[in-house]
């Protein structure tokens, strides 16, 4: 799972990337075109749980990674800014499989904004106006070409190209009146149809308002406000400081703890951003226990055993006989599998099995 941390030049991205990888890469940049990645393991306090009960050799959490990049040049007429990011940048940009846009709030006369003034919402928009004009233009490309070459082929063929014009040209009017494509409504097979083009206004997206430490109390009101107006699909808003934040994470954990305590900071933001991305790529986590390793495996939800299996190994997937699965509660309540099996809470399901989040799973196989 890669998520991309966008925004505007100086909003904070790289503080942001500093905050969440417990990294301290250069900061105040404002403008530098370096990229920075870095792998970010997933908190999941039901590990550390079922690791007293199974002494494993080792933990292995699930994770999350991040990549920090440059803000795109702002588009001009016939230059769409985004896409004249280093190859590079951009090829991780659309891989990205979602978005952490962060949004300048932080006021500071040290620091003008470039822009004149603070104003979320504008930078919000200005942004979501580039990556639109981004996609437009991959959408237009390729209807130059199926209104070309895709009139030729096999019958098959133009009416494959027939079908994926038509879908183009909804999203295209979408796009030119400034509308996202997660907000257009894609049924399942429209969705797998587009997946190549990797749009970017695709992209589910956490929009994460940087504020500064002294407006923390006023951070809910804040992010109401603009939850209220940013009114699409797969989108969630947060906030938080990512100065104030990046500086805790540097100290050791009970100097930051008595530092946190008198910011009134009572949640680590890197939990929360975390489990926000999670929520907002729609992932579940199952947990695999035993006396090699105790470890969690991010999975679409609506996963089903089958696809839990191909998660942990293809040949899993391949030789599925069952699961055989005790929700984590139970396991951890009663102490041990052989317990959970008596007590008739260690369950063997089949392929279509969906899996829930917290299923502690053990797959039957033959080879
Ligand atoms: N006063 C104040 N300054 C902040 C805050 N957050 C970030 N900054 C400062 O803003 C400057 C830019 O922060 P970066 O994290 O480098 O921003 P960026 O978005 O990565 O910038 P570019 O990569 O250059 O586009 C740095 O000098 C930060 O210290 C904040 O909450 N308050
Ligand atoms: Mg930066």
């Amino acid at each position: 799972m890669q998520i991309a941390i966008v925004g505007l030049a100086g909003a904070g991205k790289t503080t942001v990337f500093n905050t969440l990888t417990r990294g301290d890469v250069q900061t105040g940049g404002f403008g530098g075109m370096e990229l920075h990645v870095g792998v970010v393991k997933v908190p999941d306090p039901r590990l550390d749980r079922l690791a007293e009960i199974f002494h494993p050799r080792k933990i292995v959490h699930a994770d999350v990674t991040y990549v920090d990049l440059p803000a795109p040049p702002p588009s001009s007429e016939g230059h769409v800014g985004a896409e004249e990011l280093p190859a590079e940048h951009l090829a991780r940009l659309r891989d990205a499989d979602a978005l952490l846009h962060v949004v300048r709030a932080w006021d500071d006369p040290h620091h003008p904004h470039p822009a004149g003034s603070v104003d979320a919402w504008r930078d919000l928009e200005q942004l979501d106006l580039e990556f639109t004009l981004a996609d437009l233009a991959v959408v237009d490309r390729r209807l130059e070409r199926l209104h070309g070459t895709g009139r030729h082929g096999t019958p098959a063929e133009r009416e494959a190209n027939e079908r994926e014009a038509a879908i183009l040209e909804r999203l295209r009017g979408g796009l030119a009146d400034g509308r996202p494509i997660r907000d257009a409504g894609l049924d399942p097979d429209e969705e797998k149809a587009l997946r190549g083009f990797r749009f970017l206004t695709q992209k589910p997206v956490l929009v994460l308002l940087n504020v500064g430490e002294g407006e923390l109390p006023r951070a809910a009101e804040l992010v109401a406000a603009v939850a209220g107006r940013y009114d699409h699909r797969h989108a969630l808003v947060d906030a938080l400081s990512a100065r104030i934040e990046m500086e805790l994470g540097q100290l050791e954990p009970e100097e930051a703890a008595v530092f946190a305590t008198e910011l009134g900071i009572t949640e680590s933001s890197l939990d929360r951003v975390i489990a926000l991305s999670y929520r907002l790529l729609g992932l579940v986590s199952f947990l695999t226990a035993g006396p090699d390793e105790v470890r969690a495996w991010p999975v679409p939800d609506g996963a089903t055993a089958v696809d839990a299996a191909a998660a942990i190994h293809t040949d899993l997937a391949k030789g599925f006989i069952r699961a055989e699965t005790v929700p984590y509660e139970d396991l951890v309540a009663l102490g041990s599998t052989a317990e959970a099996r008596k007590h008739g809470k260690l369950r063997s399901e089949g392929r279509t099995y969906r899996v829930r989040d917290g299923d502690v799973i053990e797959v039957l196989f033959s080879r």
